[in-house]
């Protein structure tokens, strides 16, 4: 499905998920939304509210500041994915520690309906529904309507409810500021 998914010349709704806890971690998020939409087949429609995390599966690390984006892209899914990745060496991402700390993180949560299972690239992604710092910022950046909207949302509020998994809302930003001062 995914070498011959969008058709040529059509944008596909995605979603990514985005995570920093090494150096200036704003500036680290706003830069890489930057890279995300600056390439000529990847736009950025909605971005979430930026939420300060207590670090999970490796806990002995600095807090995460996680956020999610909607995009829109001409790309195919695991082209998409090798874009986020070369955009991670590009903020100089380097992997020590599975789990451990790292100066940015682009996850593909979702593309369109696609359903898929490869050694490079699952999609949904498979532990995204069990992840409150994921599901939390896709809340904000969801479609409404969208097949998964009520789970995330459900998930989302629990976990802003009962506060044990450590997750704040940190900033709210206008991405588009930096780059484009008279825009919204
Ligand atoms: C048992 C075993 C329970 C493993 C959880 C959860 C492992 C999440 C890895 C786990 C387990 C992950 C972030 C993070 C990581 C992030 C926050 C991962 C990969 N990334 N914690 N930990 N935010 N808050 O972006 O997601 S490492
Ligand atoms: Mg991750
Ligand atoms: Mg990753």
């Amino acid at each position: 499905m995914d070498e011959q998914f969008p058709p040529d010349g059509a944008w596909t709704e995605a979603y990514i998920a985005l995570g920093s806890n090494i150096g200036d971690r704003e500036q680290l998020l706003r830069e890489a939304i930057l890279l995300i939409d600056q390439h000529s087949a990847i736009e950025v429609s909605r971005a979430s509210g930026i939420y300060e995390t207590d670090p999970v599966g490796y806990t002995d690390q600095p807090a995460f500041l996680n956020m999610a984006l909607a995009v829109r892209t001409m790309l195919p899914p695991v082209e998409l994915l090798r874009r986020l990745l070369a955009f991670e060496q590009q903020l100089g991402r380097v992997r020590h520690i599975r789990w451990g700390p790292r100066t940015i993180d682009l996850d593909l949560l979702l593309y369109h309906n696609v359903r898929m299972d490869q050694e490079e690239l699952t999609l949904p992604h498979p532990r995204m529904m069990e992840r409150s710092f994921v599901l939390v910022p896709l809340h904000d950046v969801l479609e409404p309507g969208h097949p998964l909207q009520e789970q995330v949302k459900a998930a989302s509020e629990a976990a802003l409810r009962d506060g044990k998994e450590g997750i704040t809302l940190w900033k709210t930003i206008n991405w588009r500021s930096a780059s484009e001062p008279f825009g919204n």
